[in-house]
């Protein structure tokens, strides 16, 4: 971005920060990600995990995640959808994310949710046409932190593959991610597909990503959505428990 074009780019960001979060580092963190800082997230990011270490009553690192993070880097979505933004600063907000993520990551398998006896193995990847992988990354390093194994396809996965997938690896659980209206359908349309290849009852199903929606979830007769990860692996956790309780059939 030329010197005008991101100074009209923060004269627009004046007045987006605060989404509803009270604490004034978890802010800064939202503010640098929409001012596309990438070293002032890391900074920023080091800082409030620094702070968590020193104060294990301080927000701990998932809530650095969703709350400073992830509210930024949609805060930046937001302003692309409403045409304030273009493609140029959804990378690079995409790039901040980044930034603060890494430090995160790591401190995440710390953080046990779920109990981790009940681990299964959890397919997952971002559905056709579609390249976002950032939120399906910090789900699959939370879902190995809780005990699952983990076969992640990618991204831009095609419709075969994940059928195809399902019968070589025989999960307990396939996730499918769709951060966009003009994908999430692949994950219906997956749905669909074991149906017809008679794979349905062998594997529960979980969808997941911005556009989609426990409305959604039923509408294509899923088992399981998952607004953030933690609540996803709360929710697969759930899931291999009913899988664990139902009786074997044989086959
Ligand atoms: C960063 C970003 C990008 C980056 C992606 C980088 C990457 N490697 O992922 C870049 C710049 C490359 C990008 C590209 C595009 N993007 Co984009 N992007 C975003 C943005 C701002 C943030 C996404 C993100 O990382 N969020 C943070 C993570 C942590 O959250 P999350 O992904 O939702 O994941 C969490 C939960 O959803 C859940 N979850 C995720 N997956 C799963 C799966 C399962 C099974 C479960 C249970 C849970 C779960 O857990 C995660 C962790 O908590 C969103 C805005 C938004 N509101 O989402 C737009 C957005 C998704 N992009 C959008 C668009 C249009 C595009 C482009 C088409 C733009 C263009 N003109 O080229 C391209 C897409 C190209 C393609 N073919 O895919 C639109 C989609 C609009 C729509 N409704 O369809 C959005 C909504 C922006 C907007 N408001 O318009 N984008």
């Amino acid at each position: 971005m030329s010197g005008d074009e991101k100074e009209e780019y923060l004269d627009q960001a004046e007045g987006d920060r605060g989404t509803g979060v009270n604490d004034p580092l978890l802010e800064d963190i939202q503010q640098a990600i929409i001012d596309l800082q990438e070293d002032r997230t890391a900074e920023l990011t080091e800082q409030a995990i620094e702070r968590w270490r020193e104060n294990p009553d301080a927000p701990d690192p998932l809530e650095i995640l969703q709350q400073g993070l992830t509210a930024g880097v949609k805060t930046v979505g937001d302003k692309f959808g409403r045409g304030e933004v273009f493609l140029p600063e959804l990378a690079m907000s995409a790039d901040c994310m980044r930034a603060g993520v890494e430090l995160v990551d790591p401190l995440l398998t710390e953080m046990d949710l779920a109990d981790d006896e009940t681990a299964g193995l959890f397919l997952i990847g971002t559905v056709d046409e579609d390249i976002h992988n950032i939120g399906k990354n910090i789900l699959v390093t939370m879902l190995k932190a809780n005990g699952f194994d983990v076969v992640d396809l990618g991204v831009e996965v095609p419709n075969e593959e994940f059928v195809e997938a399902v019968r070589e690896h025989d999960p307990d659980i396939l996730g499918m991610s769709a951060l966009m209206t003009m994908t999430m359908d692949h994950q219906g349309e997956v749905v669909e597909l074991l149906e017809e290849e008679g794979l349905r009852e062998d594997v529960k199903v979980m969808v997941g990503g911005a556009p989609t929606s426990p409305e959604w979830r039923d509408e294509i007769g899923a088992d399981g959505y998952g607004d953030n990860a933690d609540a996803a692996v709360k929710r697969a956790t759930e899931l291999l428990e009913d899988i664990r309780a139902e009786p074997a059939t044989a086959d």
